[in-house]
């Protein structure tokens, strides 16, 4: 695979064209059609999911947040793959995999109303945190990589960057060090056209974004991200190539950021419904769906089925979350360190003054 799609030809691995119709049989993934079923309904349930939280967010229920809408398929099937013992390294749009690993949508709800708990996932294990200083993770994981390779465990990282964060200084590094000590580590560039406003083209002057794998002595891959059968297929391979000591792996997953960039955002300032209507075409359920109809596996009928239970079981995760409690402003600040340095100290004394004085002026205003 990684020689018949060398980065430098040029060449992006598809197996489904946009109908779903099968378009190159010998690399059809090694997984039942009931397992792809799974994924599917897994995709369905995180996109309910994303859709919703957008309208509670309009709701002014929940803070700023950064939608997943039209990227399922690669976080489906890194979910897919990703083992209970892999590391999950994610940047902010990979709710998907997340789920998948065990981190609980009510988590994910809590993270985006500003609790602590939010990161703290309970049934979750080897998953970092949300990371939205972009690229650093990637030096998280690159680290994850090298210790599991040091104590010889047969373990994979997951890693997510954006097709913006290849611009930052972090990506590089972490790319050099993972091809210098040969890590296991998967990294996945969600390239989904845009960093905010940026288009890709401004972000780089390299003819696609796998090819930067080439210069680190990487292998690199440029998949359809849209293509859930490539994607499955894709990581699969990378999992296996690591876990035989022949880490690490780039892929660049091309898809389209359906929504906006986060709720602040209003992507009708620079790209156009022409644009967005041919990604339309392209929509990852939409093709994955359209191969298990083909295959006899799934039905419209099934789905209107199933889509007011998952409406349902988001709602009931987001009112747990909503009912949690208040937080406590300490949180902010006491979980970083043992013992607080002055700094900090100055921070939590100043945000107490801002509190009384925030206080002082409703009282004021009520009298
Ligand atoms: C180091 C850093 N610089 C700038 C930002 C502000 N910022 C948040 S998201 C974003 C764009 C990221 O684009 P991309 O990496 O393509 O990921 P996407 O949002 O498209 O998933 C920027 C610049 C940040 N969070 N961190």
């Amino acid at each position: 695979m990684f020689k018949e799609y060398d980065p430098l030809k040029n060449k992006i691995f598809r197996v489904m064209d946009d109908s779903g119709k099968i378009i190159n049989p010998n690399w059809i993934p090694d997984i039942k059609v009931d397992e792809i079923v799974t994924a599917y309904k897994k995709m369905l349930f995180s996109r309910v999911a994303d859709l919703q939280i957008v309208s509670y967010q309009r709701q002014g229920r929940i803070y700023t947040y950064p939608p997943n809408y039209g990227q399922e398929a690669i976080t489906g099937a890194a979910g897919a793959v990703i083992r209970q013992n892999d590391w999950l390294v994610p940047a902010f749009r990979e709710i998907g995999t997340m789920m998948a690993k065990g981190v609980s949508l009510k988590e994910i709800f809590l993270y985006y109303m500003g609790y602590e708990e939010g990161s703290n996932f309970k049934n979750a294990e080897q998953v970092l945190p949300v990371s939205v200083p972009i690229a650093s993770q990637l030096l998280h994981a690159a680290g994850i990589g090298y210790a599991i390779k040091y104590k010889d465990e047969k373990k994979v990282v997951f890693a997510f960057v954006g097709d913006g964060g290849t611009s930052e200084g972090d990506f590089h590094e972490a790319l050099n060090f993972a091809g210098v000590w040969k890590v296991p580590v998967i990294f996945i560039i969600q390239n989904n056209q845009y960093g905010i406003s940026t288009p890709v083209k401004m972000q780089t002057a390299s003819s696609s974004l796998a090819v930067k794998s080439v210069a680190y002595g990487v292998k690199g891959l440029q998949v359809d991200g849209n293509d859930f059968l490539a994607m499955y297929r894709a990581i699969e391979e990378s999992s296996k190539l690591c876990l035989a000591g022949e880490g690490p792996v780039l892929i660049e997953a091309v898809t389209y950021r359906k929504g906006a960039h986060t709720t602040s955002d209003d992507p009708t300032k620079y790209r156009t419904k022409e644009e967005e209507l041919l990604w339309e075409e392209r929509d990852p359920l939409k093709r994955l769906k359209g191969y298990l109809i083909s295959k006899d596996a799934w039905s419209d009928k099934e789905e209107e089925k199933i889509l007011p239970q998952y409406k349902e079981e988001v709602d009931r995760q987001f009112l747990e979350a909503e009912n949690f409690g208040e937080y406590k402003k300490e949180d902010v600040f006491d979980h970083l360190y043992s013992e607080m340095p002055d700094d900090l100290l100055e921070q939590k004394n100043q945000y107490d003054r801002f509190l009384q004085w925030k206080e002082s002026r409703l009282n004021n205003q009520k009298k």
